[in-house]
């Protein structure tokens, strides 16, 4: 029987070095690619009768201010409500509505549920954790 050996794989290194380039960098970046962050775009939906956010899980980067733009698809309010951070909304319903989040600290992972009905679907909010200092 052939022993196999446990070699080092490259075949992510272009990869990491194009994330690498895109998140440090903030230079230039293939095409379909972006740094810009600043807006996040997030809908409250009903999915087989329950409400949800989509995205689900929110990633942001650190020390950087983001705008959550919301949109309510349903026919009634909804809440956004993040409880580490002691911020919340009211979504109006069929309205794109905008929530600016402080720049966050890195490395924290935050709830994220409807104020107003308990029960809907949860969220989160991951904010990234800072890059190393060299
Ligand atoms: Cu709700």
């Amino acid at each position: 029987m052939r022993k196999l050996r446990s070699v080092p794989s490259f075949a992510c290194l272009p990869a990491l070095a194009l994330l690498l380039a895109a998140g440090l960098s903030g230079a230039a970046h293939a095409r379909g690619y972006s740094s810009d962050q600043s807006v996040v775009q997030v809908i409250s939906a009903n999915v087989g009768g329950k409400n949800v956010y989509i995205p689900s899980t929110i990633v942001v980067v650190p020390d950087t201010e983001i705008t959550l733009s919301l949109f309510n698809t349903t026919d009634v309010p909804h809440g956004f409500r993040i409880d580490g951070l002691d911020i919340e909304t009211v979504m109006p319903p069929q309205e794109e509505h905008e929530l600016k989040l402080p720049a966050l600290e890195g490395g924290h992972v935050y709830q994220i549920h409807c104020q107003l009905h308990p029960a809907h679907r949860t969220g989160t909010l991951v904010v990234l954790s800072a890059p190393k200092k060299k």
